[in-house]
């Protein structure tokens, strides 16, 4: 089953984001800096782009070998050339053992074999939905695979991912998922979304969170998933507060804004009476939406990819949520879902075809927008 396959390698990839930060030798190279003078911006010195590109890649594999007519429509934020100190180009890839694909990363590794070896060990570790803290999906989706694209986001929150302590507000990270987390590796998220080809619509998302509580001493993640198509509406959110300890009722007239928010914007939002929150990660604020901590995320600004949103939309989608363009919203009064589709009229830029242009609005309850859109809205705006 398509969305079980997906569950899984979100796993493999939490597995090999916790193994960079929690092995000695490879958090050493996480944490490396890039010296100044460094000339080529994808020399291996850069091993955070290495894990995000091998992630990246593991993902692909996975999912393309299982389900063909996909592969060439599986799509990420990196490319997967880099080159070594020799000025050897090499393209990452998970190959068919863990030998040769440990062979392969020793030679962008700049001969480290222990770092390849740790790498390939993960990457080809044997998984199954047993080893994934979700809720087991026990759903017949029927779809025809050569129809989907999937948008792939292996590491979001990068920055916190290199940098992030346990949590900025809390010492103690055993409760998990009550309080919505202000920085630190709770908002690393990693964002599988798979779309509609010809609508564009987001039909099936999973958020992993692989840093979701620290406990005896190591992280511990969390995967949720959503489904929204034609025939199948379900997700492992329940709205169950005794069977899902990570529920919170919304309905608490919070927004969460990521830290460049326009401050009139800010102005406007609490005096209609909103809490305002900040966190770094689209993936992590779309997730704190998505289980209640927050009502609605809300961006102006076009500072979002596909790769961020379309797994998390679709988990919005199947709790009868949605993500709409903010411009659209406010200035238009029309709310027009995020369409998954590359924007061809954009040209070749991948960050302008890419980008959710416009801004967007992550609600799970439509009544709220109304309010929003009444106090952000200018007088020279048209709509009704
Ligand atoms: C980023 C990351 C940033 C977010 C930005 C994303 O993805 O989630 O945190 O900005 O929109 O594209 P902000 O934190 O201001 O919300 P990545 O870490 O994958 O580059
Ligand atoms: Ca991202």
């Amino acid at each position: 089953m398509l969305l079980e396959a997906l569950i899984i390698a979100s796993e493999r990839a939490a597995n090999i984001a916790r193994k960079c930060r929690e092995d000695e030798h490879l958090f050493k190279l996480l944490i490396e800096e890039k010296s100044e003078d460094e000339a080529n911006p994808r020399f291996v010195q850069d091993f955070k782009t290495l894990a995000d590109v091998l992630i990246q890649e593991t993902l692909k594999h996975d999912i393309g070998n299982q389900y063909p007519e996909m592969k060439e429509n599986i799509k990420g934020e990196e490319s997967n050339v880099f080159c070594n100190a020799l000025g050897e180009r090499i393209s990452v890839e998970k190959l068919e053992s863990s030998t040769q694909t440990a062979e392969l990363l020793s030679k962008v590794l700049n001969d480290d074999p222990e770092a390849a070896h740790l790498l390939a060990e993960e990457v080809h570790r044997d998984l199954t939905i047993d080893d994934v803290a979700t809720q087991r999906p026990d759903v017949e989706i029927s779809l025809n695979y050569a129809k989907l694209g999937v948008w792939i986001d292996p590491i979001d929150s990068t920055a916190e991912y290199i940098n992030g302590t346990k949590d900025k507000d809390c010492q103690d990270c055993q409760d998990d998922s009550q309080t919505f987390s202000t920085g630190g590796l709770k908002c690393v998220t990693v964002l599988i979304g798979v779309y509609d080809l010809e609508t564009g619509d987001a039909i099936m998302g999973i958020v992993n969170q692989p840093f979701s509580s620290y406990q005896d001493g190591r992280w511990r993640g969390k995967c949720y998933w959503g489904v929204y198509t034609d025939t199948v509406k379900c997700s492992s959110i329940t709205t169950d507060s005794q069977t899902e300890p990570s529920y919170v009722k919304v309905g608490t007239n919070v927004v969460c804004l990521s830290g460049s928010e326009d401050q009139s914007i800010k102005d406007k939002l609490r005096s209609g009476g909103f809490e305002l929150v900040e966190a770094p990660g689209a993936g992590y604020k779309m997730l704190a939406t998505v289980v209640g901590l927050a009502d609605v995320y809300l961006l102006s600004k076009s500072s979002t990819f596909k790769w961020d949103s379309c797994g998390p939309h679709a988990l919005l989608r199947s709790l009868s949520g949605d993500i709409v363009v903010f411009e659209d919203a406010v200035h238009r009064d029309e709310t027009i879902s995020v369409n998954y589709r590359v924007d061809s009229e954009a040209g070749t830029n991948k960050i302008e075809s890419c980008c959710n242009k416009g801004g967007i609005i992550a609600f799970r309850n439509r009544s709220i927008i109304n309010k929003i859109v009444s106090l952000l809205r200018d007088e020279n705006d048209g709509g009704a």
